[in-house]
């Protein structure tokens, strides 16, 4: 009976150890699984994020291809838009709106600058903000515009306060308003510097690469169009102008005086006319020459173009030493005062002939709207009989009708 027990007892340990040994293989395996599993799950993960990155990087490619996209598509409005006018104003209005709102959705300034040909300084020509009230302070350029302008090229600067290249107490000493990124393209066609097209944002990297190309590219077409007009203008000019004194020619001259006198007759307002010839003047082109003398003609539509600069007058070389002044509403009695400060004004005047200073004088005939006649013709043909008589007076004389 012991022997049984014994016999049991000993199959029972066995089975036991079996059983545990069975338990503790199983144990290993699975944990093994598990973590052959883990790994698995983790890299399943990291590929699963790989491609989303992917997928979010196709998405910004695809947006960022769209809005290119977008962009150049309106770059052929932008051709037709500015090939359509000849108007300076109009090309550079059109410029800063289409950079505007392509380029900064009407966010932060957009500012557009022409070169002066007078002093060769920049001016503000246009400029669009999304903050109205802003005040535009630099309205010949700051710092950043010099330095586009020296340089001939574009432009970026993601943080005005980091950029080594330009001094940043200057800045503040330029601007009132704040703004901390920028980007600018210069107007240059035919290697000839037009001006510059610029926009600044509040935020730092307002702007990219991308932004900077498109800018540069909006300023090449702009810049073309700017010079087809410039062109024109001046054409335009040639056609109006006297060539030797820059003063209007004559035929001009005639166009504006009736405008004038309409617009006289209707709003009841006065008009005068002063018909201004020079004295003895074949006598100086033939002491000194006619080189000489086209310097006097110079001089004195000088001083008769920039007389009376405040008020509206138009001045014109009416034949060869003859000018017109047209005061728009001045009464008569005016006119004769000033008529005779212009007279007074050339006869100080000394003009420098082959190293002589001459003092060249002037005979002054006015006749004025309305006394003086019923339209621009007998206008004319009285400040002319006016002008007879100061002559007949001695001359160096301004005399009413
Ligand atoms: P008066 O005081 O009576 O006006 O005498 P004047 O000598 O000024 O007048 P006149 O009509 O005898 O002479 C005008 C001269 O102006 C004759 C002409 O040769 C000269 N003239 C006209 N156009 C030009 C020009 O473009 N340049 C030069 N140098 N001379 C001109
Ligand atoms: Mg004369
Ligand atoms: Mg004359």
């Amino acid at each position: 009976m012991k022997t049984l027990i014994r016999h049991f007892l000993l199959s029972v340990s066995i089975l036991l150890v079996l059983n545990i040994a069975v338990i503790f293989y199983l144990a290993k395996k699975t944990s093994r699984r598990k973590a052959y599993f883990t790994f698995e799950r983790e890299a399943l993960q990291e590929k699963i994020n790989t491609i989303n990155n992917r997928l979010k990087n196709s998405g910004d490619i695809y947006n960022a291809l769209g809005q290119k996209i977008i962009r150049y598509d309106n770059l052929k409005n932008i051709t037709q838009e500015l090939s359509q006018s000849l108007s300076l104003d109009t090309i550079c209005q059109d410029i800063a709106e289409f950079t505007f709102s392509l380029i900064a959705s009407n966010k932060g300034t957009c500012l557009l600058y022409l070169i002066d040909t007078k002093n060769q300084n920049l001016s503000l020509f246009a400029s669009r903000k999304e903050n109205k009230e802003l005040v535009i302070k630099a309205k010949e350029g700051d710092i950043f515009d010099r330095w586009v302008l020296r340089h001939a090229s574009a432009l970026l600067v993601e943080d005005i306060s980091k950029d080594f290249r330009f001094d940043l107490e200057k800045i503040q000493e330029e601007h009132l308003r704040p703004f901390y990124s920028l980007i600018s393209a210069p107007l240059i066609s035919q290697d000839k510097m037009l001006g510059i097209i610029r926009l600044d944002s509040m935020e730092t990297a307002g702007y990219t690469q991308d932004d900077l190309r498109f800018l540069t590219t909006i300023s090449e077409l702009g810049a073309v169009a700017l010079e087809n007009a410039t062109l024109f203008q001046r054409t335009q000019e040639l056609a109006i102008k006297d060539s030797l004194t820059a003063l209007y020619t004559k035929g001009y001259f005639m166009d504006r005086l009736a405008e004038e006198f309409k617009r006289s007759v209707y709003q009841n307002v006065p008009l005068a006319l002063l018909m201004i010839d020079i004295d003895h003047f074949k006598e100086y082109n033939d002491k000194f020459g006619h080189t000489a003398g086209d310097i006097i003609l110079k001089e004195i539509s000088f001083l008769i173009s920039n007389f009376l600069k405040k008020q509206h007058t138009i001045s014109c070389r009416f034949g060869g030493e003859e000018f017109c002044l047209l005061l728009c509403e001045v009464d008569k009695k005016s006119a004769v005062k000033h008529a005779d400060e212009l007279r007074a004004l050339i006869e100080e005047k000394k003009i420098v002939l082959r190293r002589q200073k001459m003092n060249v004088t002037v005979s002054i005939g006015i006749a004025a709207f309305p006394q003086d006649c019923r339209n621009e013709e007998e206008l004319v043909y009285n400040a002319d009989s006016a002008l007879y008589q100061a002559k007949q007076k001695g001359r160096n004389k301004a005399v009413g009708f």
